[in-house]
């Protein structure tokens, strides 16, 4: 049987999950399942993650959870073409900016991103600010890194741009939502904000298998 990838549509983790896959060209069952049905309550789910979020990999007997570690299992399993370099150097950069980003960066995309989706903005105002902040100065580092090199780990796509690009196209889209418009974010159009980041985006979005990872519902949506 193909591995499985449980997923969200939507979930900027669980993306990378999927992106992964696509890219690197694996063969793999899509499970989308549904977060307003409490797909990921049931027992089985939480079987195979006590924590019920996904993403989830599961390949025969094997269950992998965490975005990064399936990331690392997909590229074992599937060695070519490396997502997590072929010099230890290189593996070392690609997690180092992918722990740094999940570390340091993805808490305060979350606190920014949530209460636009979730019409939460007036009470979560204060929050939202610190968050914009620290969301910008995230940005002008990537901004910075990406000026110098065409991916964020050097000359070639690594699981360091997947790791960040799923936050990178939430915020967008969170951006873009009236509910964003009290907030002043000064994002958009982000190839006039932001033009080295705007571009590793078209390549990104212009990669083989990239149309397959792209959540569903914002499809629907367009
Ligand atoms: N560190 C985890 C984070 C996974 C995560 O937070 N997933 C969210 C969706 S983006 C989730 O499943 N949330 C469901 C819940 O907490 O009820 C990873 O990288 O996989």
């Amino acid at each position: 049987m193909a591995l499985e990838i449980f997923w969200f549509s939507g979930s900027g983790f669980a993306w990378r999950a999927v992106l992964a896959a696509e890219l690197k060209g694996v063969p793999y069952t899509s499970r989308l399942i549904e977060a307003s049905a409490g797909d990921h309550r049931t027992p089985e789910f939480l079987a195979m993650n006590p924590r019920g979020k996904v993403p989830v990999l599961r390949d025969g007997d094997v269950v992998v959870t965490e975005s990064m570690a399936i990331l690392a299992y997909l590229d074992r399993r599937f060695p070519e073409p490396p997502l997590f370099g072929r010099t230890e150097e290189e593996t070392a950069r690609i997690w180092r900016i992918a722990l740094d980003f999940d570390n340091n960066a993805a808490h305060h995309f979350t606190d920014l991103i949530l209460p636009i989706f979730f019409g939460r903005v007036a009470e979560r105002r204060e929050q939202m600010d610190a968050a914009l902040e620290a969301v910008r100065d995230e940005l002008a580092a990537l901004e910075a890194t990406l000026s110098r090199s065409t991916w964020l780990a050097g000359d070639t796509l690594s699981a360091a741009d997947i790791a960040v690009y799923p936050s990178i196209e939430v915020l967008l889209r969170a951006a873009g939502k009236p509910e964003a418009q009290p907030l002043d974010l000064r994002l958009l159009p982000f190839e006039k904000t932001h033009p080295a980041l705007a571009a590793w985006r078209q390549r990104i979005q212009a990669l083989p298998g990239y149309d397959g990872a792209y959540p569903p519902h914002w499809r629907e949506a367009a």
